[in-house]
């Protein structure tokens, strides 16, 4: 990402029909909802803004829709949603805040009484199921870090339970509804915002396909594709994901983006594609003589690996070449989406 803008905008209210900004609207949006204090606002901060998690305690309280337009490989749209907007009352246009939503995050305070919570949520999914079926619910079971793993696990039960309980009581067995245990305080909230934002890229099958061929070509224990700022993993390989791999991958960009930045200052013209050789690459050997491999694929994305295999070490020409296959084929994936988009911020600028 390599800009966001933040614009304070009033909750629309029910006002005749079409809308006429559909050219942002079509971005997929994303909606953090739930109780006052339950965490959106720090969530949102802290994934997309680079805010460190104990800032988070000076936030002001919402009281409008904030609108955050994230640009990335995929443009897209987050709204932090207020806890007290009665959005369910009639006068609430449902089309203006679920039309057109790719997900709908709730964030539940498991270290509060989180009944309420439920409660809301359980009305909110019936609406949403009844009119927008396909809006993903993803529950976000947030602020774990002050819980025992016991009460923890015991929370999670619980608060699954009554919403499937409420859920198939309407009939609705199938309904997407997905649960993540998550804090700001570790990398859960990224994991789990990985997971929510991958649904939403319609090229995920594809990518996945790439990154499994390529991991086995070269002999990678796992592989990762992130946003560089959000450290979002867009997509990975297939293989079971291993929490502390992940931690290493995503720390080590850190490490790669601070020293690119200050020894590098060409990247805000770096093109998307096309003549590419000034992307930053590295790899480091720990102590347990686990390699981890960087890779800048373009102006957004970066492919993270973890190498394991002895053999597979040595091969660094293999490895390269593979890797930059994998670049062309990955700049192909996106290509066509960035060049309509730059059309059509052509022909909004216009
Ligand atoms: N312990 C803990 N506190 C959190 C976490 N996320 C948010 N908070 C705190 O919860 C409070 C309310 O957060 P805020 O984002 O303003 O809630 P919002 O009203 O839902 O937007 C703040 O003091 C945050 O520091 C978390 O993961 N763990
Ligand atoms: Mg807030």
């Amino acid at each position: 990402m390599d800009g966001t803008s933040q614009s304070l905008e009033q909750p629309s209210t029910k006002s005749g029909h079409g809308s006429p900004n559909n050219a942002q609207d079509a971005k997929p949006r994303l909606m953090l909802m739930g109780l006052r204090r339950s965490g959106k606002s720090s969530i949102a901060s802290v994934v997309f803004h680079k805010m460190p998690p104990n800032e988070t305690l000076f936030l002001e309280s919402t009281t409008r829709i904030q609108k955050d337009s994230i640009h990335s490989f995929m443009d897209f749209q987050v709204w932090d949603f207020p806890g007290q907007l009665e959005y369910l009352e009639p006068s609430f246009d449902l089309e203006n805040i679920f039309g057109s939503l790719g997900a709908l995050v709730w964030v539940i305070d498991a270290q509060d009484d989180y009944l309420d919570s439920v409660a809301r949520l359980n009305r909110t999914i019936l609406t949403v199921q009844q009119f927008y079926p396909n809006i993903n619910i993803e529950v976000f079971i947030h602020k774990v870090d002050g819980l025992s793993d016991e009460y923890r696990t015991d929370t999670f039960q619980d608060i699954v339970q009554l919403i499937s309980d409420e859920l198939s009581d309407a009939g609705y067995e199938n309904a997407p509804v997905h649960y993540y245990l998550t804090s700001i305080y570790d990398y859960s909230v990224f994991e789990a915002f990985s997971k929510v934002i991958q649904k939403l890229i319609p090229n995920l099958s594809t990518l996945e396909n790439l990154i499994n061929t390529l991991a086995n070509n070269c002999g990678f224990e796992k592989t990762y594709l992130f946003d560089v700022l959000s450290k979002i993993y867009i997509a990975s390989d297939t293989r079971p994901v291993d929490m502390s791999c992940y931690e290493m991958c995503s720390d080590y960009i850190d490490v790669i983006v601070d020293i690119s930045e200050l020894y590098s200052w060409d990247h805000p013209d770096r093109k998307p594609k096309g003549d590419q050789n000034q992307e930053a690459e590295s790899h480091v050997v720990l102590h347990d003589e686990t390699m981890i491999h960087l890779l800048e694929m373009n102006k957004y994305l970066c492919l993270v690996s973890v190498i394991r295999n002895p053999e597979s070490k040595d091969k660094k020409g293999l490895i390269d070449m593979n890797c930059r296959t994998f670049q062309e084929a990955l700049n192909d994936v996106f290509s066509r989406s960035w060049e309509q988009d730059q059309e059509q911020n052509r022909i909004t600028e216009e």
